[in-house]
């Protein structure tokens, strides 16, 4: 079976949260840390409590850490920010954590809006031409052939450890998945990005790498991106997938927003046929939500939501399919 989850921040966790979790018949999350709490105490206290709650931690790391960027632009000061990464790494692997992260998966959008399609919540929303107009992030271009050398430079440092504590770390598309905008390339941006990664770890430590495989930037990519289904397919076959992103776009860029499953212009019941048809047992997470108003619930109403929805359709794929 795969395993529905929902995200728990170290810092902002309350029991009434792990109580809203459980009263959900939620039993998996991931867990992410800020630099404040990314010691062994802290880690070891956190993992502690998730887990007396009746929960089972799938992933976890730091977003500060993985997605450094001295580390993705292979800046001076990279070698400290791997060891920091490292060393959370070591310790949620002791932990017993089984899939960390790794990568920069660099995140745009031009805001959060109300429309139509999101029934007047206000969703986010992706104009690349809008992006496209943005002035460099930095004084020269970074182009696409560095970031691989980077990444080449941070698996060799970093794979070696996560098999060393039987550790997976997992890696998400850019998104929105585009090859270069505001000066600066993307690292993962279609599948063959994907797949060039992966041969390039397994050169290093075979096995390690695996993907977040976030339908979302799939969906915002489009063709262009790859075929989805044949992807996920391919990718679950081969496991390599560590986690789904389980989210909806209403149209592949250049203009996107992001919707409820229900909204989107891609039939979210597919995506659960292939997992169940392919024996997927990793986390499923509906990954963004709607910003909603606090006075109706808010987040968690908003993650209910989906969360509800998103088991609904699993559960019709597991009894259509047995
Ligand atoms: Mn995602």
């Amino acid at each position: 079976m795969m395993k529905p989850q929902l995200g728990i921040r170290s810092h902002t966790l309350t029991d009434d949260y792990l109580q809203y979790m459980r009263q959900m018949n939620l039993s998996h999350c991931f867990v992410m840390f800020d630099n404040d709490h990314s010691n062994y105490e802290d880690v070891n206290r956190t993992l502690d409590r998730v887990r007396k709650a009746g929960l089972t931690v799938d992933d976890a790391g730091n977003d500060a850490l993985y997605k450094h960027w001295s580390i993705y632009l292979g800046l001076e000061d990279r070698d400290l920010w791997i060891e920091k990464y490292n060393n959370l790494n070591r310790i949620l692997g002791q932990a017993g954590v089984p899939v960390g992260y790794i990568g920069n998966s660099r995140v745009a959008h031009t805001g959060y809006f109300a429309s139509d399609i999101t029934h007047g919540a206000k969703g986010r929303t992706i104009d690349m031409n809008e992006i496209l107009t943005r002035p460099p992030l930095y004084d020269k271009v970074v182009e696409e052939e560095e970031l691989w050398e980077n990444f080449d430079y941070l698996l060799k440092n970093a794979l070696p450890v996560a098999k060393e504590v039987g550790m997976r770390l997992s890696l998400h598309p850019s998104d929105p998945p585009f090859p270069m905008y505001q000066g600066c390339a993307s690292l993962i941006y279609n599948s063959d990005c994907y797949r060039k990664a992966i041969s390039m770890a397994d050169a290093v430590e075979p096995g390690i790498l695996g993907i977040k495989f976030c339908c979302g930037c799939w969906l915002e990519g489009g063709e262009k991106f790859g075929n989805l289904l044949a992807d996920l397919r391919e990718f679950v076959r081969a496991k390599r997938v560590l986690t789904v992103h389980f989210r909806n776009v209403s149209a592949p860029i250049p203009n996107c927003v992001e919707t409820l499953a229900e909204d989107g212009y891609f039939d979210m019941m597919s995506i659960m046929r292939v997992l169940v048809e392919e024996g997927y047992d990793q986390a499923i997470y509906p990954d963004h939500i709607f910003q909603t108003d606090p006075a109706t619930g808010g987040d968690l109403a908003a993650f209910a939501y989906a969360i509800g929805y998103m088991k609904g359709l699993m559960n019709a794929a597991y009894s259509e399919l047995s």
